[in-house]
């Protein structure tokens, strides 16, 4: 029997055909029908039979630390946790019950509502999410320039004829806000259409293969392209004209630019001032243009200014909110359009008790306070829900002896994983394909307004469960209303939940009743400048990411030996998949890649390590002729190789989000044959 469903590794949610026979998975493949994935997959969603039947995952609740863990039924697992949730509320308040909720848990529409309307419950405010690890710069910017967090802005990729990339390689990863299913099929079909791709990155990546241009600039020095990018089109967009029509602050942004003259900016970026050049023409000739960013800049020293000055280059050129540039999806389930929004200038609430100085914003604390949190005493229980903070978190060592201190430590996962070493309680969680979901928290991420509901595949095996059973069983032992009134525990309920989401959703009955994606629209220009925007007016002021600017102006970019970027695996999700193999596929291995001539200037060794004054990696050398000569890559995720051990919150923390910085950091590289 042939299943539609979608799958739910990535933003993407590339549509998926599972076929099933007794229960049992024997092939997955693209769906042709999906209107926006149209029959593209990746390793990662076509080996989600391997990790539905793999021995190693989690398949019954299990408590204690992990060399006396013993096996529990789900009862007194949940007895258990219930008691000491009740234990910690009683005696250290709510606070001291905190939760991290990341990558695994994104895409389970039930489960994540049910876990976070349980910290609710509880009167917690000590959540984190991955949100603070990798794009705080995002929100931030739209809040500060655009007056709410949420504003996501898209490709619209069928009417703009430019798309400038900086620092992100959707071939791979398939976008980091914007998800981008059928990545190379999608941007020939741009270029056939009359599009531009320029990729502004340091390594000549997958997607810069592709591309029209592509700008190979010194690491971190992005928003120098842009500020000189945006003097330039101050003087010569015809839409520049009207700026004061359409933002604030027109005058001391104007003054700002004037600071980035051409060979302060070519020098710092090691580009020619004809690729400059060449790079305005382009903007000046598509007229509009939509611009991303990914992590080699969202997770840098400088991803708010360089976030701030895209915004500022969508402005000046009226491509916000416009056909043929970015786009605003409303969502079909969200509906924001339909909302009022929380808009705020920007003043973020003070961080927790021991560390104020990181602040709360978007209703949660940076991740970097979590282990500061543990270590001053201030959280006691931790749950986390489809995270691996171990690869994640900076830190690497800290984080461990903090996880491993806490009283309890929940962990709701489908596989064993460095952070489940360190738990108290391990329950283990349904897979994607044992569970019926919406593509609901990343609707407004997608390249269209679309929505699709699946069925679970298969019948959970084991002892499995549901992430938002789990929470309604804590939450009945602890006498609170988790579910809400009119829906009981019972084999529906999961269904019922979701319809809760779908009735607020642009059409229920189409979207419940398709089974593969329901598209409503393309992109919809307009709501946010009449909605959103205060006044109807973007807000350029931004006075501390001015200073910030005129401050980096004054110590711009310089040569340095080594400096370690991040980069996606096509295998991996962060830590997920290191252990599961597509159908007849391979495992990725850890390697430290650099270029040829970094390779032999080292004498051509084998193993190489990377370090800073934190810690040390080895791992496999690579040649890799993609790469800059100052540049090495590393990726995250991996439990002996964790490039987190090379991070530290001394490095430094960013101060209007409390990210930590973990991209663009100085290295040293060296042989350790
Ligand atoms: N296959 C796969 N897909 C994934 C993931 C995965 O692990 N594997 N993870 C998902 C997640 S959680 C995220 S956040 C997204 C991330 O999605 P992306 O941001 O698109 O992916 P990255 O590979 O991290 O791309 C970062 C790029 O920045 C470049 N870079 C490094 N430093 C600089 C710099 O200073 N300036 C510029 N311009 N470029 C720089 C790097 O060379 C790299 O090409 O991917 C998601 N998709
Ligand atoms: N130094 C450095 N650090 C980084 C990065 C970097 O580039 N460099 N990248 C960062 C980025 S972009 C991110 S987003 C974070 C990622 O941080 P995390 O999201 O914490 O990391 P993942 O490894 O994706 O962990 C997801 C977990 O969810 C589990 N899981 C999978 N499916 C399910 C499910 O259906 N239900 C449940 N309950 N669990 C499930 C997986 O087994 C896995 O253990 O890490 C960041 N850390
Ligand atoms: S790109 Fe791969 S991991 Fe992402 S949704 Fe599509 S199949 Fe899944
Ligand atoms: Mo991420």
């Amino acid at each position: 029997m042939d299943v539609q469903t979608f799958c739910r590794v990535c933003n993407a949610m590339c549509g998926l055909v599972v076929t099933v026979e007794d229960e049992v998975i024997t092939k997955i493949r693209g769906d042709e029908s999906h209107a926006l994935s149209r029959g593209y997959t990746c390793a990662k969603g076509r080996s989600l039979g391997v990790l539905h039947h793999d021995d190693r995952r989690l398949n019954q609740p299990s408590a204690g630390r992990v060399d006396t863990r013993m096996h529990s039924d789900w009862d007194d697992a949940l007895d258990d946790i219930a008691d000491r949730v009740s234990a910690s509320l009683s005696d250290h308040g709510p606070d001291s019950i905190a939760m991290y909720l990341a990558s695994g848990s994104a895409f389970d529409t039930a489960g994540r509502r049910a876990a976070e309307r349980f910290l609710t419950l509880l009167g917690s405010k000590q959540k984190y999410t991955a949100t603070t690890i990798d794009t705080p710069s995002k929100p931030l910017i739209a809040e500060l320039v655009g007056g709410w967090s949420g504003l996501t802005p898209l490709w619209d990729h069928e009417s703009s004829k430019l798309l400038l990339l900086f620092g992100s390689n959707p071939v791979v990863s398939h976008g980091h806000s914007n998800a981008i299913p059928d990545p190379v099929r999608r941007f020939r079909e741009f270029q056939n259409d009359g599009g531009a791709l320029w990729v502004i990155d340091p390594r000549r990546t997958e997607t810069a293969a592709l591309a029209d241009r592509h700008l190979q600039i010194r690491p971190g020095s992005d928003w120098l392209v842009l500020g000189w990018l945006v003097r330039r089109l101050l003087e010569e967009h015809p839409a520049a004209s009207t700026l004061d029509q359409r933002a604030t602050g027109a005058e001391s942004l104007t003054n700002m630019v004037a600071l980035f003259d051409d060979q302060l900016v070519s020098t710092s970026c090691d580009v020619a001032i004809e690729s400059l050049e060449a790079l305005l023409d382009a903007v000046l000739s598509a007229g509009r243009v939509s611009a991303l960013t990914g992590t080699g800049v969202s997770m840098s020293a400088n991803a708010n200014v360089t976030e701030y000055l895209l915004w500022v280059l969508h402005i000046v050129t009226d491509s916000y909110d416009a056909p043929g540039g970015m786009w605003f999806n409303p969502g079909y389930l969200l509906r924001l359009d339909q909302r009022d929004l929380p808009v705020s200038d920007g003043t973020p609430e003070p961080g927790p008790k021991s560390r104020p100085d990181l602040p709360r914003r978007f209703g949660e604390y940076p991740c970097s306070a979590l282990v500061p949190e543990i270590e001053a005493g201030n959280i006691t229980t931790l749950i986390v829900v489809g995270g691996n903070p171990v690869t994640a978190l900076p830190d690497r060592d800290r984080t461990l002896a903090a996880l491993s201190s806490l009283s309890t430590l929940v962990v709701i996962d489908v596989l064993p994983t460095e952070t489940t070493d360190l738990a108290t309680h391990v329950l283990p969680a349904v897979d994607q394909l044992e569970r019926a979901d919406l593509t609901w928290l990343l609707d407004s991420f997608q390249l269209a307004v679309a929505a699709q509901f699946t069925e679970a595949v298969v019948q959970p095996l084991h002892e499995r469960r549901p992430v938002w059973w789990m929470f309604a069983q804590l939450a009945n032992r602890l006498g609170l209303d988790l579910l809400p009134r009119d829906i009981e525990l019972n084999d529906q309920t999961e269904t019922q939940l979701l319809m809760k989401v779908v009735d607020r959703s642009i059409d229920p009955q189409s979207l419940m009743s398709t089974p593969s994606l329901t598209i409503s629209s393309g992109a919809i220009y307009g709501w946010v400048t009449a909605n959103v925007l205060p006044s109807g007016m973007w807000r350029l002021e931004a006075s501390a990411l001015q200073t910030n600017i005129a401050e980096r102006l004054e110590n711009p970019p310089q040569h340095v030996p080594s400096v370690l970027l991040p980069s996606r695996r096509l295998k991996l999700m962060n830590s997920q998949f290191r252990e599961i193999a597509p159908p007849g596929g391979t495992l990725e291995q850890p390697a430290i890649y650099a270029s040829p001539s970094a390779v032999a200037a080292l004498g051509n060794p084998q193993l190489a390590s990377v370090a800073t004054a934190f810690g040390t990696i080895t791992a496999k050398l690579l040649a890799d002729e993609t790469l800059r000569d100052d540049s090495v890559v590393l990726s995250h995720g991996w439990g002996d190789a964790n490039v987190c051990a090379l991070t530290s919150a001394a490095t430094g923390i960013d101060s209007l989000t409390g990210m930590v910085l973990q991209s663009g950091l100085e290295v040293e590289l060296r042989a350790a044959d």
